[in-house]
């Protein structure tokens, strides 16, 4: 008997997953948690039917959305990671002997816990004495914080579900106060590709646009998400994510990393043509 894992990416597309067990399957109070043991792609965490990340390709992942912000800001010490219960985002973060306090904002505990349980390999460093975790919603907590973050890293899932209201107006202006005047936000920023994707990418890029001085789109692949091809934000308040990227540095440091380079850094912020289009039909202001 074969058993497959399926997630629909768009209603006439589907990526399916052969795979061996299923290690957990839970309902927490805010959504459904699966996770599977997969032959080609490790185990597999999947929230409300979507595919969060797989033990192969979560690198990519996790690399991108924190070695771009730290070779760019020069002193990360205090940093907010919203979403992200699997621990990857942190995982990464913790590989800086600078970053000296990391808040962790997840709204559901059920997540940290399975991951602690079934994904070691992300959730490793969710003990670290530095990392603070809270269970609770991004949206309420950011909104009482004032000038006190290096960086933000917005790790949600996609916009609808728990993660809906960190898409909106209201967080990120909420994320831009709660950075210091020089402070750096990075999101996932959804798939370019397939249309609904698209339009909650572009929808995303208008309101930070709005929010943020300066504000840039990099992408990676990523195979097991929709359409493999992924974005990433950059918004920020001082630094460029090009011209203020320090290769010397970030080398200097001698971290091990398996996807980020600072040549790949720069590579990553040019665009397919198609996808610069999209951007900039929202980024006019009216
Ligand atoms: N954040 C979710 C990315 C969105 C995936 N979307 C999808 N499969 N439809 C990933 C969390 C990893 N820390």
């Amino acid at each position: 008997m074969e058993l497959w894992f399926s997630e629909p990416h768009t209603p006439d597309i589907k990526l399916s997953i052969r795979v061996d067990r299923q290690l957990l399957s839970m309902e927490s109070d805010f959504q459904r948690i699966d996770i599977f043991e997969s032959p080609e792609l490790g185990r597999i965490l999947v929230l409300d039917g979507y595919v969060m990340l797989t033990e192969k390709d979560e690198f990519i992942y996790h690399e991108m959305i924190v070695h771009v912000p730290m070779a760019v800001h020069p002193n990360v010490k205090r940093v907010l990671v919203i979403g992200a219960g699997d621990g990857g985002a942190v995982r990464e973060l913790t590989k800086y002997p600078e970053v000296e306090h990391i808040d962790l904002v997840e709204i559901d505990e059920q997540v940290i816990k399975a991951c602690m349980e079934y994904l070691p390999r992300t959730a490793c460093k969710l003990t670290d004495p530095r990392v603070f975790i809270h269970y609770e919603d991004g949206l309420k907590y950011v909104r009482s914080k004032e000038n006190e973050y290096d960086l933000i890293i917005v790790d949600s899932t996609d916009p609808f579900g728990p993660g809906e209201g960190l898409f909106t107006r209201e967080f990120y202006g909420n994320c831009y106060k709660a950075l210091k005047e020089d402070g750096i936000m990075v999101n996932q920023h959804e798939s370019p590709f397939y249309e609904a994707d698209a339009t909650a990418c572009m929808r995303a890029h208008k309101r930070i646009v709005e929010s943020f001085p300066i504000s840039r789109v990099y992408q990676a692949h990523i195979p097991t998400y929709p359409s493999g091809h992924w974005l990433f934000g950059f918004a920020s308040k001082r630094y460029h994510p090009i011209h203020d990227l320090d290769v010397y540095r970030w080398t200097e440091r001698g971290l091990e990393t398996r996807y980020y380079t600072p040549r790949l850094h720069q590579g990553a912020f040019c665009l397919p043509a198609y996808v610069e289009k999209l951007l900039r039909m929202v980024e006019v202001r009216d």
